[in-house]
Formats: C-alpha cells, sequence, structure tokens
C-alpha cells in the first residue's frame, strides 16, 4: 500500500500515551515549559517530553523524506535539460535536495531513531513526504514552475523552521534555505527567459505548468488551521512558527506579483486585492483532492515510492563499497 500514512508513531491526542508523572518528570515537564516559554533552544542531550520528540521525529523524518523524494521528478529532466548551463544548474539543485535530506535525516536521528528505520518507513509506504511530489512533471516548463512555485513554497514554510525549538532542526534549516533561494530564483529566471525571448509555443507551455502546479502548492502548506490536528501543539511547543493558514496567505500575497512580472495568469478566479485585510482574497480549495493524494491516489504516488525503492537497490553497492573503503581505511590506521 502506498498509502503515505505518516502515522509511524501513535500521536499526541491520538492513542493514550499520556502516563502519571513522577515529581522529578514533573519538575523536568515544568522546567521544559519554561525554557520553550522562554524561546530557548532544545538540543539533543536535553530532556523532553516523549510527545514533543515524537513529534519532531514526525516532522523532521517527513521533511527529510520529502527532500529525496523531490529529487525523483527533477532528475527525470537532467537528461532532457534544453541547455548545458541549464543541466548544470539543475544537476546542483538536484544535489542540494540530496544534501538537504542528509543533514534533516540526521537532525532525526539525534532523536534517537536510526536513518535505516526511517529509510525502512519510506520504502514501506508507512512515512509520508509532502503530496506535491506526487504530481508529474511533464514538460519542461514544468521545471522552471518547480523552481518557481515549490520552491517558493517551501522556503515561505521553511525560513520560520530555522527558529524552531529544536536546535539541531534550526541549524540544518538554516543552510537548506540559504540554498532554497537559488532554487527558487533559478526557476523564476528560466521561466522569464521563456516567456520574454521565448516562442508562443513556449509561453503556452509556462501557462499550462503554472495552471498545474497551482493549487497543488497552496496544498504544501498542510490543511486550513481549524482542520489540522498537530497545528495548536506545533505551535506550542515551537516546532512550528507559524500556522498553515498564514504561510499559505503570504505566500500567496508574495506571489501575485512575481506572476504578473512573468505575464502569468495564476487559475484563480476569485484571487484578488482585499483593501480591508491588506491580503488577497482566494479561491477554495480543492481539500478532497489533498486528502487523496496524502492517502496514496495521487496522480503519481505508486511511480514514486518505486522509483525511489529503484534508486535505493541500485545504489546498494555504491554503499556496500563505502563501507568496505572506509573500514580498509580504518584498519589501515590501527595498523600504522
Ligand atoms: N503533504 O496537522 P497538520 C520541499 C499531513 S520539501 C503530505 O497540519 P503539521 C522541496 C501531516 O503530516 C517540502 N502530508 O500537520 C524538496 C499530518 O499527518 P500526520 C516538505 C501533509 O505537521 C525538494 C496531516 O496531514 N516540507 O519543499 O502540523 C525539492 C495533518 O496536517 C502535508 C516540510 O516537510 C503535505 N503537504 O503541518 C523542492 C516542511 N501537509 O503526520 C522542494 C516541514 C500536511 O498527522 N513540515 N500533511 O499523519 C511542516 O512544516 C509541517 O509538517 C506541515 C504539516 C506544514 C507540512
Amino acid at each position: 500500500m502506498y498509502t503515505q500514512a505518516m502515522d509511524t508513531m501513535a500521536r499526541e491526542g491520538g492513542a493514550k500515551l499520556e502516563k502519571v508523572l513522577s515529581a522529578d518528570e514533573q519538575h523536568l515537564q515544568e522546567r521544559f515549559d519554561a525554557r520553550i516559554d522562554a524561546g530557548d533552544f532544545i538540543e539533543a542531550k536535553d530532556w523532553m517530553p516523549d510527545n514533543y520528540r515524537k513529534t519532531l521525529l514526525r516532522q523532521i523524518s517527513q521533511h527529510a523524506h520529502s527532500e529525496i523524494v523531490g529529487m525523483l521528478p527533477e532528475g527525470n529532466w537532467i537528461a532532457r535539460a534544453p541547455t548545458l548551463k541549464r543541466k548544470a544548474i539543475l544537476l546542483a539543485k538536484v544535489q542540494d535536495e540530496g544534501g538537504h535530506g542528509l543533514y534533516l535525516y540526521a537532525a532525526a536521528e539525534t532523536l534517537g531513531q536510526s536513518r535505516d528505520q526511517m529509510v525502512e518507513a519510506l520504502h514501506s509506504g508507512k512515512a509520508k513526504y509532502s503530496s506535491i511530489f506526487n504530481y508529474p512533471t511533464l514538460t519542461w516548463a514544468d521545471i522552471g514552475t518547480v523552481g518557481w512555485l515549490v520552491d517558493g513554497a517551501a522556503i515561505m514554510n521553511q525560513v520560520p523552521i530555522c527558529r524552531c525549538s529544536y536546535a539541531p532542526y534550526a541549524r540544518a534549516m538554516i543552510r537548506i534555505c540559504r540554498e532554497e533561494s537559488f532554487h527558487q530564483r533559478q526557476g523564476f529566471d528560466s521561466l522569464l527567459v521563456m516567456m520574454k525571448e521565448g516562442t508562443d509555443a513556449q509561453r503556452a507551455m509556462v501557462q499550462d505548468a503554472v495552471d498545474r502546479w497551482w493549487w497543488p502548492c497552496l496544498m504544501m502548506f498542510g490543511p486550513p488551521d481549524d482542520q489540522s490536528p498537530n497545528n495548536a501543539q506545533g505551535m506550542r511547543w515551537g516546532i512550528k512558527r507559524v500556522s498553515n493558514d498564514t504561510l499559505r496567505q503570504k505566500f500567496i500575497d508574495a506571489t501575485v506579483d512575481q506572476a504578473k512580472l512573468l505575464g502569468v495568469t495564476l487559475p484563480d478566479p476569485d484571487l484578488k486585492w482585499n483593501e480591508e485585510r491588506q491580503a488577497h482574497d482566494f479561491g477554495t480549495i480543492d481539500w478532497s483532492e489533498f486528502w487523496r493524494v496524502v492517502a496514496g491516489d495521487g496522480p503519481n504516488n505508486r511511480e514514486r515510492l518505486a522509483m525511489r525503492v529503484k534508486a535505493w537497490d541500485d545504489g546498494a553497492w555504491v554503499r556496500e563499497a563505502a563501507l568496505a573503503h572506509a573500514a580498509k581505511q580504518s584498519t589501515q590506521k590501527e595498523a600504522a
């Protein structure tokens, strides 16, 4: 089953995990709460409540998997990039995503789950990754659009995580966000060249890509706040700093002017500036589509997971060779 079910662990408010705390634990809990309230960062060696650890593991491992699965739809276009310059840029971007996945797996490992366990959860379909990567990249314009809109949405979501209360995650996010900015810019630049210097067919290709990616990008921020089971607790613990709806609105507001600059139309007839709210109103998001994709029935769920498992299997010899090389080096060092 390709369910993307992220319930690899029981969750806050779900199965009743709460146990009666001893006096010592009560004291630790109070100190932890006070540190969170004071805006302190929590390190791996610090005491933390079980559910804080579980929530972090859920989010960080999902995030890591998203980076790794996110390499697939773009990697698919490396051999078909139209120029040497675009190929070099795309190669660098896909490698960056791999690096982001590794930083994040390392951050999750500090919470006590092994990389093998996380990879197994992804490959068996137990762990989720971002819904956005279950949509196909049909044309070259999709690659520019993924950079502009998908990475744009990712940055909007990820910049506040640089202030996440869990320090190893926050540190990883600082590096990741620097690289994501380049990803967004290269996507925008690629689309701008097609829109300003391209043919009518290229402009139509860009508009078609924007039409297909716009709504799934708005879904990346997660369900509306009043239907988001993890939002309130995530915010309370400083794991999330800004809510799903607020980030979605900020993304829309930032993107409208960029779309004008590009000369593309965002596919929402209800999108308009609301003077009173000082924000854009927008149309209704099809949340049934989101939940379908999250439940494993999106356009590409099965293909993505199969590609990921194949990539892992195909890379087995590299992992074995690297381990053999490391073992040989340490034997040589000991002998010296
Ligand atoms: N896709 O209570 P909620 C990237 C799940 S990487 C799938 O609001 P939360 C990039 C959610 O997990 C992009 N599932 O949850 C990479 C929960 O299910 P469980 C990834 C989603 O955690 C390469 C349920 O729905 N970014 O952009 O408070 C190339 C209810 O949601 C999604 C991150 O992972 C979704 N879109 O908030 C280019 C950032 N949304 O676990 C680009 C870190 C929600 O209860 N993650 N769900 O079974 C976060 O900021 C938060 O986890 C989310 C969700 C905003 C995603």
